[in-house]
Order: C-alpha cells, then structure tokens, then sequence
C-alpha cells in the first residue's frame, strides 16, 4: 500500500489519495448496503492526463480499478469487492457552455446530472435522461451503465443522449470524439461501446451531451387508478402522446403514507400541455390530476420516493431490474409472490410503457441470491430481459446467459481482451 500510495499521490497529489478509514468506507459500499468491499485507496484525478497517469501507476503496480462516479447504482458495479483502487470520478464535474445552435452541451464525467440539467435550464434545454438520483448521480456513470429512467419512452436510455465521448483505456491513450457532429459515420462507434460497458473496457471523462427541449411548467400530470395491468396498459395505448407513464402498486404506496388514488394500480401519467381528459381514458377507477408545479411535484413525489422507502425497511434490499413485453406484463406480476419466499417483502414499481419493473425484495440476506434467481428465470421464461437500465455489475452476472448466447458472450469476451488484456479495468462486473 506505501508504494501504491506514494505512486499514486505523484500523479494527483497527496490530497487526492483518499486512505483513511472513515473516509474510505463511503466508497466501499453500494448505496444499496448489499454489497461491500475494501479498498487501499480512494484515487481522485481532476484531468483525463491525471485519469490515464493513474491507470498506468495501477496497470504497473498490478492494483486493478474499479471506476466510480455518484455511487448511487444498484448493481454493486461500482464496489471494489476484491480490494481494487476506486478510481472516483467526481472532481471531473465542468460543465462546458451550452451549444444553443446543436443542442448540446460538454459535461465532464463526475458532473452531476442536476448540474447538467441547470446549465441547460436557460437556454430552455434539458437533458432527455431524468431519474430520481439526479442530485447525486454523475454524468459519467450515467453513460458507463446506459442509464435508463423516467423518461425513456420519449428519449430513450442515455445512449441515445451521447453524441461523442472521451475516454482512457486501459492502455493510458486517451480517446476523445467531442465534437458532436449531426453525421459521423466514420467507422466503429468506440462511444455506443462505452456506453453501457460498466467501467469494464475505458474511463468515461467527459461526455458531448445532446440536449432535448425543456418542457418548463406547461405539462398535466395525473395518478390514474386501475384495476389491473392490462386495463393500466389499454389506457396507456389511448391516452396519446406522453411524457410519463409510471406504474405503483398498494404494497408501494402504502410504505409513503395514504396516496390521493388507491386502487389495485395506480399509473402516473404525465403531457405535454393538457391531458387528452383523464376520466375519460377506458378502465379509470379514480384520478387526482395537477397542472401547477406544486401539484405536479405533489404527485411525482408518490413515484420517486419508493426507492428510499424500501432502503428504510432495513435489510439491504434485492433489486431486480427487469424488463416484460407488455404483453406478459400482468402475468408476470401476478406471477411475483410465488417466486418470493415466505415472509419477504415484496415491493414492485415501474415504468409501464418500457414493460420495465423494479421487483424489490427484503428479507433474504443480501449473499442469499435464489430470490434472484427465481425471479431472473422466471424473467427470461417469459421472453423478458434480466436487466432493463441498471445493468449486470456484481448483481447479475451470474445470470448474464439468461439473457446472452454464447456467441454473444464470446464476443464480449473478445472486447474485453482487445481493450483490457490485464483485466485492470472494474473486474468483479458484467462477465461471468
Ligand atoms: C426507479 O425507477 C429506479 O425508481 C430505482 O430505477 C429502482 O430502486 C429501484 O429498484
Ligand atoms: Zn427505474
């Protein structure tokens, strides 16, 4: 460790090696508590030359990375289980000038996605990716894990938002494409790849943003009660264009107090300006709709808040990511209980129109993974994915074959080798 320290501290300075304990330990831990590793030193360059002089110090000292940016991912990706250097990301946190004319904007990687969205706010911008960590969570991990989110049905995951990327690899070069050309089809697409690799192939340092027009306050919002998925679903399809579509349940409600909709699924729906008249949708049990900005947070408040109410249940919670076609959506969820053991609490939210559920389950201990299993095959029976915009990390790659060939991990496999041969690069993730 005096030696990986020292080195280290000659590339960023003494102050930016982080070993103390107490220190140290926010860093060890996912945001979940259910994975948790040690860590010699917490490295924290402020340049992408500082980024690749700490990666050529670990690739000769042996020591492999595992890159971090806000920590807030629920896949354990970001957890040095094998006792790797943390590389954080966070001081990287420049946000460029807005290009009004591209609609797009420079972020370094350790920016946080409501740093980005504020830049953008003036120039009536915003980022197409919203998700409720966005305090915390950095640009940089948001690509890294293909981040998907509340608004995916409208922008799509965070590949979608990428229009150039730099990176270093694992050889210390350092590859940088930022100028966001409209057209650039120059050969293989080294951003797409990043996007979603998981830390596992170079370290995002700064990424070229497009931006998506800002919807400021003209937007109607609406908790709309159904009786079941399938009607949830029906109403989805005639309710026009949308900017949300977000589905809860009473076992979820019920950890956030008394909502303003109770019925066996509550939707929230959410346009650009007025609603199509929600009471007139098929299948409504009930409705509470807001157009104020107040009314409108009121309401989002019941979705975002399940993650953290779940945290406050105690035990590290199981958290499966997973994705249905919409058509074994229903099936599906009544299907959960089942796969559950006895005496687990089960939670389940969602975004409806991705087929996208959250099924979050407390009570087994955080190594005890047949829950996971269950469910995961459970999942992949049903023609669904095991992971919808989390990713794999430490969580599920055990199950990467439910949802990959061989051929297609082999050709990972290839990649991997190409661009990491020592496997310096976050080794506890993504590949079995
Ligand atoms: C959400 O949509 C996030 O709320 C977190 O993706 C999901 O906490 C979870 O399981
Ligand atoms: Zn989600």
């Amino acid at each position: 460790v005096g030696d990986l320290e020292r080195a280290l501290a000659s590339v960023v300075g003494a102050a930016q090696v982080l070993v103390d304990d107490d220190v140290r330990s926010g860093y060890e831990v996912d945001w979940t508590g259910r994975f948790r590793g040690r860590t010699p030193a917490v490295v924290r360059p402020g340049s992408a030359d500082e980024v690749a002089g700490v990666l050529a110090v670990c690739r000769s000292l042996g020591a492999a990375v595992v890159p971090q940016g806000g920590n807030t991912g629920l896949v354990g990706g970001g957890v040095p289980l094998a006792g790797e250097v943390v590389l954080s990301l966070r001081r990287l946190a420049t946000v460029g000038p807005v290009d009004r004319l591209a609609a797009q904007v420079t972020a370094g990687a350790g920016a946080t996605l409501e740093a980005v969205s504020s830049a953008a706010a003036p120039c009536g911008l915003d980022v197409g990716v919203d998700l409720a960590a966005r305090g915390s969570a950095t640009i940089g991990g948001m690509v890294a894990t293909n981040a998907g989110g509340l608004r995916h049905l409208r922008h799509g995951a965070m590949r979608s938002a990428v229009a150039g990327i730099e990176a270093v690899l694992a050889d210390g070069s350092v590859v940088s494409h930022l100028g966001g050309l409209a057209k650039d089809n120059t050969g293989y697409d080294l951003a797409g790849l990043l996007c979603g690799s998981e830390g596992t192939l170079g370290v995002v340092t700064a990424v070229r943003l497009r931006l998506v027009p800002r919807l400021g306050d003209d937007l109607t919002t609406a908790l709309v009660g159904f009786s079941s998925v399938d009607d949830a679903l029906v109403a989805m399809r005639a309710a026009g264009v949308l900017e949300a579509a977000e589905v809860m349940f009473p076992s979820g409600l019920a950890l956030l107090g008394t909502p303003p909709v109770s019925a066996p699924v509550v939707v929230l729906f959410e346009w650009a300006g007025s609603s199509p008249g929600v009471p007139d949708l098929p299948g409504v049990l009930d409705a509470a709709v807001a157009t104020s900005s107040s009314q409108r947070a009121a309401l989002w408040w019941w979705r975002e808040a399940h993650t953290e109410a779940v945290n406050r249940l105690g035990p590290p919670p199981h958290k499966l990511d997973v994705t249905l076609p919409l058509g074994g959506l229903s099936g599906f969820v009544a299907s959960v209980p089942s796969l559950v053991p006895p005496g687990a609490t089960v939670v389940v939210w969602g975004h409806l129109a991705d087929g996208n559920l959250h099924v979050n389950v407390v009570g087994p201990p955080p190594d005890d993974d047949s829950v996971d299993d269950a469910v995961l095959r459970a999942v992949a029976a049903a023609g669904g994915s095991i992971s919808a915009e989390h990713g794999i990390g430490t969580a599920k790659k055990r199950w990467l074959a439910l949802g990959r060939s061989e051929a297609e991990i082999a050709a990972f496999r290839a990649v991997k080798r190409a661009l990491d041969p020592d496997g310096l690069l976050n080794p506890n993730v993504l590949l079995p």
